[in-house]
């Protein structure tokens, strides 16, 4: 196994509403989720997450609250990625569609679970119930997931 892509994932939940964006291009397209991307070398993983809402979605925030660090394999490809997942409440901006993402505003009881990745269905109730939570997802493509743990964190996520 080889080491994992860092990546990063915000929602922005200023409840009862939750900020998602259909993907439009590259991995994961055709599904909802939050925005973020690949962390680069010479940033923080909560820089890389402010980076990437404001290119996707064109909304700031000032600070990112981390709430979970998922870890996905993909049957029979090395490489492991890490999610880092953050939540706001307060944002900064009207969300705007961008080339890679098209936000929309989601009640928490019409999370479009059918259209986002598999995992989500599994963690959104934890994220939604303000916990923070781990979890690691074995995927065999992108539709079948093989098995997982999700387990609750009592403290701070690193
Ligand atoms: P780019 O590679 O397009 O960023 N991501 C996932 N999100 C969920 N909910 N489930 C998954 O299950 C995911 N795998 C990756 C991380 C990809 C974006 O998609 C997220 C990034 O925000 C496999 O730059």
């Amino acid at each position: 196994m080889s080491q994992a892509k860092l990546l990063t994932l915000v929602l922005i939940y200023n409840k009862p509403h939750i900020l998602l964006g259909m993907k439009k291009r590259g991995f994961g397209v055709g599904r909802w989720n939050g925005f973020g991307g690949k962390v680069r070398s010479d940033e923080t993983v909560e820089d890389a997450a402010k980076r990437e809402l404001l290119e996707e979605a064109n909304v700031t925030v000032s600070s990112l609250d981390r709430v979970g660090v998922l870890t996905f394999e993909f049957d029979g490809e090395p490489e492991l990625l890490e999610v880092h997942v953050f939540k706001s409440q307060q944002y900064e901006g009207l969300p705007q569609e961008s080339e890679e993402m098209r936000p929309q505003w989601f009640h928490e009881d019409c999370i479009p679970f059918d259209e986002m990745w598999p995992d989500d269905v599994l963690w959104y109730p934890l994220f939604l119930e303000g916990k923070k939570f781990r979890g690691h997802f074995k995927f065999k493509g992108h539709d079948t997931m093989l098995n997982y743990t999700i387990s609750e964190e009592a403290s701070a996520l690193d």
